[in-house]
């Protein structure tokens, strides 16, 4: 059966870096608990069995909860886990690629940074993609510089896929980016950093609420 890549407000990742001694997996409770839909695992030099059994334990809770989750970059992790699906980069293993490992059923998501990789991306078979990063941000180093509002504006008005906006979007921004169009925004810091997860996540909803009136 094709995964489900919902329409929610929220798309947040996993960060054990940025989520001040809290797990993965009590990260992902939290999350749950404030009914967020799709979670992201995205750690890049873990071991892979830690991975594997930090994936297994988050999938299990995801489908009980009925929340979508994708793996970052791990195509093995992810089909071992039984993820939903897989986000990749530009410089991942391009999606024709990525979809004979995957088949059919799974979601591939990509990050996108331009009119013209947005339209790559349709045109690749990608579920959803990533458009960003909106501001700066600490977290991925090296992020390409930020696209500002223009691209975002872009992809509200010509590409039917979902998408989410991401990087630097917190509480006192993430107005101005419903109101530029985007249904879905993708958050590390400012959810998985904060004291109070389901708070946060609770005031990133209300502020998103805010701007897209
Ligand atoms: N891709 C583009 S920006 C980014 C990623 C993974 C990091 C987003 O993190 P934050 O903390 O929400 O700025
Ligand atoms: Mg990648």
């Amino acid at each position: 059966m094709k995964r489900i890549y919902p329409e929610t407000d929220i798309y947040a990742i996993l960060d054990l870096n940025l989520s001040r001694g809290r797990s993965n997996v009590e990260i992902t409770k939290r999350l749950l608990e404030a009914e967020v839909k799709i979670i992201q695992y995205r750690e890049k030099d873990r071991k892979l069995g830690v991975m594997l059994e930090e994936c297994r334990a988050i999938r299990e809770l995801t489908r009980a909860a009925g929340a979508t989750f994708i793996v970052n970059d791990f195509t093995d992790i992810a089909l071992l886990a039984d993820a939903d699906g897989i986000h990749v980069g530009q410089e991942d293993i391009p999606l024709p690629e990525l979809r004979k490992l995957v088949g059919p059923e799974r979601i591939i998501g990509l990050s996108t940074h331009s009119p013209e990789q947005a339209r790559a991306a349709v045109a690749a078979g990608a579920d959803y993609i990533g458009v960003g990063p909106i501001f700066h941000t600490n977290t991925k180093k090296d992020a390409v510089d930020p696209v500002g509002f223009e691209y975002l504006d872009y992809v509200a008005k010509n590409i039917k896929l979902p998408f989410a906006a991401i990087g630097g979007i917190k509480e006192h921004n993430i107005g101005a980016v419903a109101a530029h169009g985007a249904r879905c925004c993708c958050i590390i810091s400012a959810i998985v950093g904060a004291d109070d997860v389901a708070g946060a996540v609770r005031n990133l909803r209300r502020a998103m609420r805010e701007g897209r009136k």
